[in-house]
Protein backbone atom coordinates (compact mmCIF):
# COMPACT_ATOMS: atom_id res chain seq x y z
CA UNK A 1 0.00 0.00 0.00
CA UNK A 2 0.88 3.55 -0.72
CA UNK A 3 -0.26 6.70 1.51
CA UNK A 4 -0.37 10.24 -1.32
CA UNK A 5 -0.48 13.22 1.46
CA UNK A 6 -0.10 16.72 -0.17
CA UNK A 7 1.47 19.63 2.73
CA UNK A 8 -0.78 22.25 1.05
CA UNK A 9 -4.12 20.96 2.47
CA UNK A 10 -3.16 23.45 5.16
CA UNK A 11 -3.61 26.51 3.14
CA UNK A 12 -7.40 25.65 3.49
CA UNK A 13 -7.45 26.40 7.54
CA UNK A 14 -11.23 28.31 7.94
CA UNK A 15 -11.54 29.34 11.45
CA UNK A 16 -15.63 29.53 11.67
CA UNK A 17 -18.54 28.71 9.90
CA UNK A 18 -22.31 28.59 10.01
CA UNK A 19 -23.62 25.82 11.28
CA UNK A 20 -28.00 25.63 11.94
CA UNK A 21 -27.47 29.63 11.79
CA UNK A 22 -25.12 30.28 14.34
CA UNK A 23 -21.16 30.74 13.77
CA UNK A 24 -18.99 27.87 15.19
CA UNK A 25 -15.27 26.85 15.18
CA UNK A 26 -15.17 25.41 11.69
CA UNK A 27 -15.52 21.15 11.74
CA UNK A 28 -13.40 20.36 8.75
CA UNK A 29 -9.45 21.91 9.65
CA UNK A 30 -6.12 21.15 9.15
CA UNK A 31 -5.85 18.91 12.32
CA UNK A 32 -7.51 16.89 11.08
CA UNK A 33 -5.03 15.38 8.83
CA UNK A 34 -2.22 16.53 10.67
CA UNK A 35 -3.70 13.83 13.33
CA UNK A 36 -4.39 11.44 10.61
CA UNK A 37 -0.42 11.56 9.19
CA UNK A 38 0.55 11.57 12.63
CA UNK A 39 -0.97 8.08 13.17
CA UNK A 40 -0.11 6.58 9.87
CA UNK A 41 3.23 7.69 10.77
CA UNK A 42 3.61 5.91 13.92
CA UNK A 43 1.52 2.57 12.34
CA UNK A 44 4.12 2.27 9.76
CA UNK A 45 1.78 1.18 7.26
CA UNK A 46 3.01 2.25 3.99
CA UNK A 47 5.26 5.17 2.43
CA UNK A 48 3.83 8.31 2.73
CA UNK A 49 4.55 10.17 -0.52
CA UNK A 50 3.81 13.96 -2.18
CA UNK A 51 1.62 14.23 -5.12
CA UNK A 52 2.56 14.50 -8.17
CA UNK A 53 0.95 17.20 -10.70
CA UNK A 54 -1.50 15.98 -13.53
CA UNK A 55 -2.69 19.48 -14.13
CA UNK A 56 -5.90 20.69 -14.73
CA UNK A 57 -7.16 18.10 -17.34
CA UNK A 58 -8.55 15.05 -15.45
CA UNK A 59 -10.39 17.89 -13.43
CA UNK A 60 -11.77 19.40 -15.93
CA UNK A 61 -13.12 16.27 -16.94
CA UNK A 62 -15.98 16.14 -14.10
CA UNK A 63 -16.14 20.50 -13.03
CA UNK A 64 -17.43 22.86 -15.31
CA UNK A 65 -15.49 25.82 -16.98
CA UNK A 66 -16.99 28.58 -15.66
CA UNK A 67 -17.15 27.07 -12.22
CA UNK A 68 -13.09 25.94 -12.44
CA UNK A 69 -12.82 29.88 -13.38
CA UNK A 70 -14.58 30.85 -10.19
CA UNK A 71 -12.62 28.94 -8.22
CA UNK A 72 -9.49 29.81 -9.12
CA UNK A 73 -10.55 33.48 -9.29
CA UNK A 74 -13.07 34.10 -6.34
CA UNK A 75 -10.28 35.06 -3.36
CA UNK A 76 -8.31 37.15 -5.02
CA UNK A 77 -11.50 39.12 -6.46
CA UNK A 78 -13.37 39.03 -3.30
CA UNK A 79 -10.19 40.32 -0.59
CA UNK A 80 -9.23 43.15 -3.48
CA UNK A 81 -13.41 44.09 -3.15
CA UNK A 82 -13.09 44.28 0.70
CA UNK A 83 -10.04 46.24 0.28
CA UNK A 84 -11.12 48.79 -1.79
CA UNK A 85 -13.98 49.01 0.21
CA UNK A 86 -12.18 49.22 3.63
CA UNK A 87 -8.78 51.45 2.64
CA UNK A 88 -8.79 51.97 6.73
CA UNK A 89 -8.12 48.06 7.13
CA UNK A 90 -4.76 47.15 5.71
CA UNK A 91 -5.17 43.20 6.44
CA UNK A 92 -7.07 40.17 4.62
CA UNK A 93 -10.74 41.58 6.42
CA UNK A 94 -12.41 38.47 7.17
CA UNK A 95 -11.10 34.67 6.90
CA UNK A 96 -13.63 33.08 5.35
CA UNK A 97 -16.74 33.79 2.64
CA UNK A 98 -20.06 32.16 2.55
CA UNK A 99 -23.00 32.85 0.24
CA UNK A 100 -25.84 34.30 1.67
CA UNK A 101 -28.19 34.31 -2.21
CA UNK A 102 -28.88 31.24 -4.06
CA UNK A 103 -30.44 31.01 -7.66
CA UNK A 104 -33.44 28.35 -6.45
CA UNK A 105 -36.47 27.39 -8.43
CA UNK A 106 -37.83 30.20 -10.85
CA UNK A 107 -34.12 32.43 -10.93
CA UNK A 108 -32.14 32.23 -13.38
CA UNK A 109 -28.36 30.44 -12.93
CA UNK A 110 -27.39 30.82 -16.85
CA UNK A 111 -25.90 34.47 -16.37
CA UNK A 112 -23.19 34.78 -14.08
CA UNK A 113 -23.95 37.85 -11.85
CA UNK A 114 -20.72 40.55 -11.68
CA UNK A 115 -21.61 40.38 -8.00
CA UNK A 116 -19.11 38.51 -5.97
CA UNK A 117 -21.05 37.57 -2.98
CA UNK A 118 -24.00 36.65 -5.95
CA UNK A 119 -21.06 34.20 -7.58
CA UNK A 120 -21.08 32.86 -4.26
CA UNK A 121 -24.63 31.44 -4.25
CA UNK A 122 -24.22 30.52 -8.04
CA UNK A 123 -21.59 28.10 -7.45
CA UNK A 124 -23.10 26.56 -3.57
CA UNK A 125 -24.97 24.35 -2.25
CA UNK A 126 -24.92 25.53 1.17
CA UNK A 127 -23.89 28.77 4.09
CA UNK A 128 -21.80 26.37 6.05
CA UNK A 129 -18.55 25.83 3.63
CA UNK A 130 -16.51 28.47 4.65
CA UNK A 131 -14.50 29.66 1.02
CA UNK A 132 -11.09 31.16 2.35
CA UNK A 133 -7.51 32.28 0.66
CA UNK A 134 -6.36 29.05 0.13
CA UNK A 135 -9.40 26.99 -0.42
CA UNK A 136 -8.60 26.58 -4.27
CA UNK A 137 -4.38 25.23 -3.42
CA UNK A 138 -5.90 23.20 -1.06
CA UNK A 139 -8.71 21.59 -3.32
CA UNK A 140 -6.61 21.45 -6.12
CA UNK A 141 -3.89 19.34 -3.79
CA UNK A 142 -5.87 16.69 -2.73
CA UNK A 143 -7.30 15.69 -6.10
CA UNK A 144 -3.98 15.60 -7.46
CA UNK A 145 -2.89 13.43 -4.42
CA UNK A 146 -5.96 11.24 -5.37
CA UNK A 147 -4.54 10.63 -8.95
CA UNK A 148 -1.10 10.12 -7.91
CA UNK A 149 -2.62 7.01 -5.89
CA UNK A 150 -5.05 6.46 -8.65
CA UNK A 151 -1.95 5.83 -10.98
CA UNK A 152 0.07 3.66 -8.28
CA UNK A 153 -3.13 1.04 -8.29
CA UNK A 154 -3.76 1.41 -12.13
CA UNK A 155 0.41 0.30 -12.27
CA UNK A 156 0.64 -1.78 -9.02
CA UNK A 157 -2.71 -3.16 -7.98
CA UNK A 158 -3.27 -3.28 -4.47
CA UNK A 159 -4.30 0.25 -2.25
CA UNK A 160 -3.35 3.40 -2.30
CA UNK A 161 -4.21 6.39 0.10
CA UNK A 162 -4.88 9.99 -0.06
CA UNK A 163 -4.58 11.49 2.94
CA UNK A 164 -5.74 14.97 1.85
CA UNK A 165 -8.46 17.17 2.73
CA UNK A 166 -10.59 19.55 2.27
CA UNK A 167 -12.87 16.81 1.09
CA UNK A 168 -14.76 16.16 -2.29
CA UNK A 169 -17.89 13.90 -2.58
CA UNK A 170 -20.60 16.48 -1.99
CA UNK A 171 -19.07 19.13 -4.95
CA UNK A 172 -20.87 18.96 -8.23
CA UNK A 173 -20.16 19.43 -11.42
CA UNK A 174 -20.63 23.15 -11.10
CA UNK A 175 -20.74 23.69 -7.23
CA UNK A 176 -19.36 23.45 -3.66
CA UNK A 177 -21.01 22.51 -0.53
CA UNK A 178 -20.48 20.30 2.76
CA UNK A 179 -16.97 21.82 2.74
CA UNK A 180 -16.54 20.28 -0.69
CA UNK A 181 -15.27 22.38 -3.41
CA UNK A 182 -13.41 19.46 -5.94
CA UNK A 183 -14.77 16.11 -5.92
CA UNK A 184 -11.82 14.38 -6.29
CA UNK A 185 -13.30 10.74 -5.91
CA UNK A 186 -15.35 11.72 -9.10
CA UNK A 187 -12.04 13.06 -10.79
CA UNK A 188 -10.30 9.88 -10.07
CA UNK A 189 -12.89 7.57 -10.97
CA UNK A 190 -13.41 9.82 -14.35
CA UNK A 191 -9.44 9.05 -14.39
CA UNK A 192 -9.13 5.72 -14.41
CA UNK A 193 -12.28 5.43 -17.25
CA UNK A 194 -10.15 7.55 -19.37
CA UNK A 195 -6.99 5.65 -18.56
CA UNK A 196 -9.11 2.79 -20.28
CA UNK A 197 -10.82 1.01 -17.72
CA UNK A 198 -14.58 0.28 -18.76
CA UNK A 199 -15.99 0.32 -15.69
CA UNK A 200 -15.17 1.72 -12.43
CA UNK A 201 -17.12 1.35 -8.97
CA UNK A 202 -17.05 4.20 -6.50
CA UNK A 203 -17.88 3.14 -2.89
CA UNK A 204 -18.77 5.72 -0.46
CA UNK A 205 -18.77 5.31 3.23
CA UNK A 206 -18.65 8.32 4.49
CA UNK A 207 -21.93 9.50 6.96
CA UNK A 208 -23.34 11.84 5.06
CA UNK A 209 -25.03 11.38 1.06
CA UNK A 210 -22.17 11.55 -1.78
CA UNK A 211 -24.52 13.69 -3.95
CA UNK A 212 -21.85 15.28 -6.20
CA UNK A 213 -20.30 11.70 -7.29
CA UNK A 214 -24.08 10.45 -7.58
CA UNK A 215 -25.38 13.08 -9.39
CA UNK A 216 -22.24 13.46 -12.02
CA UNK A 217 -22.87 9.99 -12.51
CA UNK A 218 -26.33 9.68 -12.65
CA UNK A 219 -26.72 9.26 -16.83
CA UNK A 220 -23.83 6.79 -16.70
CA UNK A 221 -23.06 2.79 -17.09
CA UNK A 222 -19.52 2.92 -16.89
CA UNK A 223 -19.20 4.02 -13.00
CA UNK A 224 -21.31 2.68 -10.87
CA UNK A 225 -22.13 4.53 -7.76
CA UNK A 226 -22.77 3.01 -4.16
CA UNK A 227 -23.44 5.74 -0.84
CA UNK A 228 -24.08 3.80 2.75
CA UNK A 229 -25.27 7.06 5.13
CA UNK A 230 -27.27 8.71 7.28
CA UNK A 231 -31.25 9.24 6.17
CA UNK A 232 -31.68 12.52 3.97
CA UNK A 233 -35.04 13.02 5.49
CA UNK A 234 -32.92 14.29 8.89
CA UNK A 235 -29.12 14.47 7.74
CA UNK A 236 -26.97 16.63 5.48
CA UNK A 237 -27.42 16.85 2.31
CA UNK A 238 -31.37 16.45 3.03
CA UNK A 239 -31.99 17.11 -0.71
CA UNK A 240 -30.56 14.14 -2.33
CA UNK A 241 -29.93 9.93 -1.05
CA UNK A 242 -33.05 8.37 -0.78
CA UNK A 243 -33.38 4.53 -1.66
CA UNK A 244 -35.34 5.36 -5.11
CA UNK A 245 -32.53 7.29 -6.57
CA UNK A 246 -31.10 4.65 -8.96
CA UNK A 247 -29.44 6.35 -11.74
CA UNK A 248 -31.86 7.77 -15.56
CA UNK A 249 -31.20 6.59 -18.65
CA UNK A 250 -27.90 4.50 -19.93
CA UNK A 251 -27.54 4.69 -15.49
CA UNK A 252 -30.86 3.14 -14.65
CA UNK A 253 -29.65 0.50 -12.07
CA UNK A 254 -26.27 1.88 -11.61
CA UNK A 255 -26.41 4.08 -8.56
CA UNK A 256 -27.53 2.35 -5.09
CA UNK A 257 -28.53 4.60 -1.79
CA UNK A 258 -28.40 2.80 0.92
CA UNK A 259 -29.72 5.39 3.96
CA UNK A 260 -29.89 4.38 7.77
CA UNK A 261 -31.58 5.88 10.53
CA UNK A 262 -29.52 7.98 13.09
CA UNK A 263 -28.53 5.48 16.11
CA UNK A 264 -27.34 2.98 13.28
CA UNK A 265 -24.71 0.58 14.90
CA UNK A 266 -21.88 -1.05 13.54
CA UNK A 267 -23.88 -4.98 12.57
CA UNK A 268 -26.34 -3.12 10.77
CA UNK A 269 -24.18 -0.49 8.91
CA UNK A 270 -21.60 -3.53 7.52
CA UNK A 271 -24.99 -5.16 6.24
CA UNK A 272 -25.41 -2.08 4.33
CA UNK A 273 -22.12 -2.22 3.18
CA UNK A 274 -21.90 -5.73 2.17
CA UNK A 275 -24.82 -5.10 0.21
CA UNK A 276 -23.13 -2.46 -1.31
CA UNK A 277 -20.26 -4.47 -2.06
CA UNK A 278 -22.62 -7.64 -3.57
CA UNK A 279 -23.83 -4.67 -6.07
CA UNK A 280 -20.32 -3.67 -6.89
CA UNK A 281 -19.01 -7.40 -7.53
CA UNK A 282 -21.85 -7.68 -9.64
CA UNK A 283 -20.96 -4.95 -11.85
CA UNK A 284 -17.34 -6.38 -11.96
CA UNK A 285 -15.24 -3.37 -12.10
CA UNK A 286 -11.75 -2.66 -12.97
CA UNK A 287 -10.79 -0.67 -10.09
CA UNK A 288 -12.55 0.78 -7.11
CA UNK A 289 -12.75 4.48 -5.93
CA UNK A 290 -13.57 4.26 -1.60
CA UNK A 291 -14.65 8.07 -0.61
CA UNK A 292 -13.63 7.20 3.06
CA UNK A 293 -15.23 9.06 5.65
CA UNK A 294 -14.81 8.12 8.91
CA UNK A 295 -17.78 10.09 10.55
CA UNK A 296 -19.58 7.12 11.00
CA UNK A 297 -17.73 6.69 14.17
CA UNK A 298 -19.69 7.06 17.67
CA UNK A 299 -18.04 10.06 18.81
CA UNK A 300 -18.10 12.60 15.63
CA UNK A 301 -19.70 15.88 16.63
CA UNK A 302 -21.80 16.38 13.13
CA UNK A 303 -22.92 12.96 12.51
CA UNK A 304 -25.37 10.08 13.89
CA UNK A 305 -24.35 6.57 13.73
CA UNK A 306 -22.26 4.35 16.73
CA UNK A 307 -19.19 2.95 14.99
CA UNK A 308 -16.27 2.18 17.36
CA UNK A 309 -12.44 1.90 16.56
CA UNK A 310 -12.34 -1.49 16.94
CA UNK A 311 -15.11 -1.64 13.82
CA UNK A 312 -12.97 -0.52 11.17
CA UNK A 313 -10.66 -3.13 10.21
CA UNK A 314 -13.65 -5.26 9.15
CA UNK A 315 -14.25 -2.33 6.88
CA UNK A 316 -10.89 -2.43 5.80
CA UNK A 317 -11.07 -6.14 5.39
CA UNK A 318 -13.83 -6.25 3.58
CA UNK A 319 -13.04 -3.45 0.78
CA UNK A 320 -9.58 -6.03 0.37
CA UNK A 321 -11.58 -8.77 0.06
CA UNK A 322 -13.26 -7.18 -3.31
CA UNK A 323 -9.76 -7.72 -4.64
CA UNK A 324 -9.30 -4.69 -6.89
CA UNK A 325 -7.28 -1.92 -7.38
CA UNK A 326 -8.50 0.44 -4.54
CA UNK A 327 -7.86 4.21 -3.91
CA UNK A 328 -9.73 5.50 -1.21
CA UNK A 329 -9.82 9.02 -0.02
CA UNK A 330 -10.20 10.88 2.66
CA UNK A 331 -13.66 12.78 3.10
CA UNK A 332 -15.22 13.17 6.62
CA UNK A 333 -14.56 12.48 10.39
CA UNK A 334 -14.44 15.40 12.39
CA UNK A 335 -13.94 13.70 16.04
CA UNK A 336 -10.18 15.16 15.28
CA UNK A 337 -8.43 13.94 17.89
CA UNK A 338 -9.33 10.01 17.02
CA UNK A 339 -9.62 10.45 12.89
CA UNK A 340 -6.20 9.15 13.02
CA UNK A 341 -7.01 5.64 15.22
CA UNK A 342 -9.85 5.41 12.94
CA UNK A 343 -7.91 5.68 9.53
CA UNK A 344 -4.99 3.45 10.85
CA UNK A 345 -7.85 0.76 11.72
CA UNK A 346 -9.41 0.58 8.48
CA UNK A 347 -6.00 0.26 6.80
CA UNK A 348 -4.88 -2.36 8.78
CA UNK A 349 -7.94 -3.88 7.80
CA UNK A 350 -7.39 -3.41 4.33
CA UNK A 351 -3.21 -4.78 4.98
CA UNK A 352 -4.56 -7.56 6.68
CA UNK A 353 -7.59 -8.70 5.27
CA UNK A 354 -6.20 -10.84 2.10
CA UNK A 355 -3.05 -11.27 0.38
C1 LIG B 1 -19.10 16.79 4.84
B1 LIG B 1 -18.67 15.34 4.67
C2 LIG B 1 -25.90 22.50 8.28
C3 LIG B 1 -24.57 21.97 8.65
C4 LIG B 1 -24.20 20.80 7.81
C5 LIG B 1 -22.37 20.03 6.46
C6 LIG B 1 -21.79 18.69 6.74
C7 LIG B 1 -20.85 18.33 5.66
C8 LIG B 1 -20.19 17.00 5.84
N1 LIG B 1 -26.12 23.80 8.82
N2 LIG B 1 -22.80 20.73 7.64
O1 LIG B 1 -19.65 14.51 4.09
O2 LIG B 1 -18.14 14.72 5.84
ZN1 LIG C 1 -19.50 13.25 6.01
Amino acid sequence: MLIVHPAEHRLHHPQRENYRGRMVDAFEIPARADYVLHAVQQAELAPIIAPDDFGLAPIAQVHSARYLDFLQRFWGQWSEQWRKNFPQRDAEPVDEAFPAVWPIRTLRDDVEPANLAAQLGLYSMDSGSPFTAGTWAASLSASQSALTAARHVLTHGGGAFSLSRPPGHHAGRDFFGGYCFLNHAAITAQWLRDQGLARVAVLDVDYHHGNGTQAIFYDRADVLTVSIHGDPRTEYPFYLGHADEQGQGAGLGYNLNLPLPVGTGFARWMQAVEQGMAQVRAFAPQALVVSLGLDTYGNDPIAGFTLQTADYPVLGAAIRALDLPTVMILEGGYAAAELGNNVVAVLRGFEQGRA
